[in-house]
């Protein structure tokens, strides 16, 4: 996306000044989903598609002015009025805008557009995009970048907590702001210790398949599942008062066996699927230091299979494409982010690319009457000031 092209809708919307350009990324996540609020393991980068957003203090108290240029909405809003804006899209400035001054930056009126080449509803978090996008400008405009990284990608969570009614982990808002080129992250989602993992996999590429289900959190079964791992933990105390167990990240197999009468199938079922993910996630690190790509692929294989029958997050769009890159012979796929909609990531040898595109195409406007969307991966660089 071009610098000049959110720019120019800056200027022309509101008074024709410019103000400072900044940019997040969405994500991708080679494998632990649903892992990050169990306390466990994730696997994300960033992507080189985002969010790019002009902002610029008004000299107001606490009007915001906003241009959202790809929807050409405008909405204006106070940020003392406690209801805030009714626009999902103009939550996320007012939640982030609040958390911001919760971290004690003393954010007044100020005039934003935005636009975004991230897809919409393909699991690939353009919220959190646009999250770390307002969180990095209000820390630049009002805050003197006072305010770390890592308290940046705990806003947005909140803002997605407290105005948008998702219950998220801290995957999607990490990666949009940790992210660096060309590298994968493994993050410890407890002590949020991470290390970046240089993703250049020889003879072999990532490829999104985006369903065109579309994927949305807010509303969807997503809190549900995070309740049902709580749930879970709760019963699992109550039968070991002498430990301490916070999620799912601090219990066993046998633990989970012990309370299965209990909880029910279904609960069983979702934390069944956690506790294997914690230990795939692990493995694929070894794989992936050991060049074993192959494996890899299993691992993300087994994650789909978890996914679909126990986590429950599939459709059935997404369990014909990971169908079709069996059939293929890929070495990997697996539904990626939150579910319900969205992508799959395939991790592809190069000399079955082409093929394996062709026939997904092929196979899915058969059955579904369109194509699924083709994203090649490239890992990009996480939140930033442009100019
Ligand atoms: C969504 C959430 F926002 C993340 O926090 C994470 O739980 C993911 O679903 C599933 O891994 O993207």
């Amino acid at each position: 996306m071009e610098i000049d092209f959110v720019r120019s809708r800056f200027i022309k919307h509101f008074d024709g000044k410019t103000g400072n350009v900044y940019a997040s990324p969405g994500r991708i996540n080679l494998i632990g989903e649903h892992t990050d609020y169990n306390g466990g393991f994730v696997f994300p980068g960033a992507v080189d598609k985002g969010i790019m957003a002009e902002m610029r203090a008004n000299g107001t108290e606490d009007t915001v002015m906003a241009y959202a240029i790809d929807l050409k909405d405008r909405v204006d809003f106070h940020l003392d009025d406690p209801a805030g804006p009714r626009a999902s899209w103009a939550r996320y400035i007012y939640g982030i805008a609040l958390e911001m001054r919760k971290l004690g930056v003393p954010v007044k009126g100020f005039n934003i557009a935005f636009a975004g080449d991230v897809p919409l509803g393909a699991g690939m978090s353009s919220s959190a995009a646009m999250e770390s996008c307002f969180a990095c400008g209000l820390n630049d405009i009002f805050g003197d970048n006072k305010v770390s990284r890592w308290d940046m990608v705990l806003a947005g969570q909140a803002t997605e907590h407290n105005y948008c009614g998702v219950n998220c982990g801290i995957m999607d808002q990490f990666a949009s702001v940790f992210g660096k080129a060309g590298c994968l992250m493994r993050l410890d989602c407890r002590s949020r210790e991470f290390e970046y993992f240089p993703f250049k996999p020889d003879g072999y590429r990532l490829v999104l398949l985006d369903s065109v289900v579309k994927h949305q959190l807010a509303g969807s079964p997503y809190n549900d599942r995070r309740n049902s791992c709580e749930n879970v933990v709760k019963h699992i105390q109550a039968k070991h008062p002498e430990g301490k167990y916070e999620t799912l990240r601090d219990c066993t197999w046998e633990q989970l066996d012990e309370v299965r009468a209990e909880v029910g199938e279904e609960d069983y079922k979702r934390a069944k699927f956690v506790l294997g993910e914690k230990d795939r996630v692990l493995g694929v690190c070894d794989a992936l230091n050991e060049g074993d790509y192959e494996k890899v692929g299993e691992l993300m294989y087994q994650t789909h299979e978890g996914l679909s029958k126990d986590y429950e997050v599939s459709c059935e769009e997404l369990d014909f494409l990971n169908d079709i890159a069996k059939e293929c012979g890929v070495t990997g796929s697996r539904i990626m982010g939150g579910g319900f909609g969205g992508c799959t990531i395939n991790l592809v040898r190069n000399d079955l690319y082409k093929q394996f595109i062709s026939t997904a195409k092929q196979k899915f406007n058969e059955k579904y009457g369109h194509e699924p969307k083709v994203y090649d991966v490239v890992i990009g660089d996480g939140s930033r000031k442009l100019c």
